[in-house]
Parts: structure tokens; C-alpha cells; sequence
């Protein structure tokens, strides 16, 4: 069992309430694409990931960034029961599509990144430790139904 401060629950909540998820799914998918390449075996329907500038103008995947995003904010409106909110998409990841789960540390890494770029000053010490414990429960909530 997760426990979360109030300040982790306050800041997790305004940022992601400040996010343009459109802007940073595409962006953190993108990145994750560019930056490791392995990544891309998932997307092979996805059209043209020739080099970092189509990766970037892909319009399948700005739109699949966002579906991330979407994903994400299920976490964020039931912090409490992370795990369980997760079970249904860690089954889909696993028996389904198949995507190696050390993929979603990745994932959460670029997102980091990508929203530390746009809070700027913002983004604390103390903001990027509760960003980042949620990103692990996330992480780990996606991977339990793996075996
Ligand atoms: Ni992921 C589909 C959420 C990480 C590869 N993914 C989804 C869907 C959601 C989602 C939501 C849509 C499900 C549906 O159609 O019912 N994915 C998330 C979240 C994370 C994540 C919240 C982590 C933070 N996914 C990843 C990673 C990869 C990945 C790291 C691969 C590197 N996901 C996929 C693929 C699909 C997918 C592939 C299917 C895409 C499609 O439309 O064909």
C-alpha cells in the first residue's frame, strides 16, 4: 500500500491539471522513440520513424502520446488504487502487445523530462521526487500482471 503525503497528492494533481496532453504525450513518446530506438518495434504500423524529425511529425504518434497521457490520468484520479486501475492495461501490455515492461521505465523517464522542460523553475527538488514515486507506482502497477 502506496502512502502519499498531501503534498505528493497536491502536486501530482497540479501538474498534471496544468499539462497540454497532447503537447507532452507526443513529445515523451517521441523522445522515447529517439532516444531508444528499441522502442520502435512496437510501432511498426505506425508509418514513417525513419529519423528524429519524422519520428516528431507523426501524427500516429502525437495521437498515441496522448493516449498515454489519458492513461496516465486514470492514475492520478485513483492514487489509491494505482495497481488495481492498472490490472486490465499491465494484462493488454503483457499477453497482448507484448511490450518488454523495463519499456515503461523508459517511457516515464521521457515524460520526466519532458515536463521538467516545461515547468521550469516549477519543477523542485521536492515536485520532481513525488513526480517520480509516481511514476514508479505506475510503472510497477503496469508491470504486476507480468509473469
Ligand atoms: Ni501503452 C496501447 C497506456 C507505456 C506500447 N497504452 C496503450 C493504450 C493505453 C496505454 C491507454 C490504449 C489501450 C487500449 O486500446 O485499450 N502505455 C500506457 C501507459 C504507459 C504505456 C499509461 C506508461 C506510462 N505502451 C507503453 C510503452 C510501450 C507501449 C512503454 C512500448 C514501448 N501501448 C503500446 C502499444 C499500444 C499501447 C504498441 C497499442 C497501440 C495501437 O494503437 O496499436
Amino acid at each position: 500500500m502506496v502512502v502519499w503525503t498531501d503534498f505528493e497528492r497536491a502536486t501530482i494533481a497540479d501538474i498534471f491539471s496544468k499539462l497540454d496532453y497532447e503537447a507532452v504525450g507526443g513529445a515523451t513518446l517521441a523522445r522515447c522513440l529517439i532516444v531508444y530506438p528499441w522502442t520502435q518495434r512496437y510501432f511498426a504500423n505506425f508509418g514513417n520513424l525513419y529519423n528524429a524529425a519524422a519520428i516528431m511529425g507523426n501524427p500516429m504518434i502525437a495521437k498515441h502520446g496522448t493516449t498515454i497521457l489519458h492513461g496516465l490520468d486514470r492514475a492520478v484520479k485513483n492514487m489509491d488504487n494505482i495497481k488495481s486501475t492498472y490490472a486490465e492495461l499491465s494484462v493488454l501490455h503483457s499477453e497482448k502487445l507484448h511490450v518488454d515492461p523495463d519499456n515503461f521505465k523508459l517511457l516515464s523517464d521521457c515524460l520526466t523530462i519532458v515536463v521538467a522542460s516545461q515547468l521550469g523553475k516549477a519543477f523542485t527538488g521536492d515536485v520532481q521526487a513525488a513526480f517520480q514515486k509516481f511514476l514508479a507506482v505506475v510503472v510497477s502497477s503496469l508491470g504486476k500482471q507480468y509473469h
